[in-house]
């Protein structure tokens, strides 16, 4: 018996299961179908309108539109000042101003008195004669002093203006023995040809009205003798400027 009960199951579960599939299978063709069948029916009449679809995005910004025709508005205030520039360049010096007052009289010419001041002169006078008599030699307003240096011509002229005196120069016979006296050897004059060779001149380019040329001078021996020379007797000898002899000078009074 129970061997029979087996056999049944075993061919019983198998059926069943087929059974199952094919009510499946059935069961899906006929859903299949009616929706096929609905189609046709659902398209044919007239359906509800839907809900509206959502805003689109943003279009292209369009072109400058032209001015308004309304009227144009009142001018603002002005704006703030600016930074300073660079300075300018200097402007031209201005006109010279009035003389001002005269000035006070210095506290030392209420000390001496018009015979003080004569005394003064006096004393100076006696001075200078004792300079005269022991250096130099008087002729008129003229005097003459040597250094007692030897130098070449260029530098006489510089120490005689250093002093505001010239280079003693000879107007007269006496004015060339005063230069003889003092000069204990052989000096220069203040006489060249050094821009005209052959016309002497004096110191400011006037020609000479008095001479004392040795005999055969001026012979502008070498061709290179544009300065005077005083020689030990009183003549004159022209020679190089470069040479160097005895400074004398002349002062004025
Ligand atoms: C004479 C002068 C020259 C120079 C020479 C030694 O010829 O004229 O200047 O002194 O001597
Ligand atoms: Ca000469």
């Amino acid at each position: 018996m129970k061997s029979d009960k087996k056999v049944r199951t075993m061919f019983l579960v198998p059926s069943l299961l087929l059974l199952l599939n094919a009510v499946k299978i059935y069961s899906e063709t006929i859903i299949n179908e009616n929706v096929q069948k609905t189609c046709p029916v659902i398209a044919c009449s007239p359906g509800l309108n839907g809900f509206p679809g959502k805003d689109g995005h943003d279009g292209v910004k369009g072109e400058k539109g032209e001015p308004g025709q309304g009227l144009r508005g009142l001018q603002g205030p002005p704006g703030k000042v600016g930074p300073p520039g660079p300075p300018g360049t200097p402007g031209l010096p201005g006109a010279v101003g009035l003389k001002g007052d005269s000035g006070q009289k210095g506290e030392c010419d209420t000390y001496l008195d018009n015979s003080e001041i004569q005394a003064l002169r006096s004393e100076l006078d006696h001075i200078k004669n004792w300079l005269f008599f022991s250096l130099g030699r008087k002729v008129g307003k003229k005097f003459f002093l040597s250094s007692g240096e030897r130098m070449r011509f260029h530098r006489v002229k510089a120490l005689c203006a250093q002093f505001q005196a010239n280079v003693a120069t000879p107007r007269t016979a006496e004015e060339n023995k005063a230069i003889k006296h003092v000069a204990k050897e052989a000096a220069f004059l203040g006489i060249t040809d050094e821009e005209n060779e052959g016309q002497f001149v004096d110191m400011v380019g006037a020609r000479l009205t008095y001479e004392n040329w040795n005999q055969g001078e001026p012979n502008n021996s070498g061709s290179g003798e544009n300065c005077v020379m005083l020689l030990a007797d009183g003549k004159w000898n022209d020679i190089p400027c470069s040479d160097s002899h005895l400074a004398v000078c002349e002062f004025s009074d």
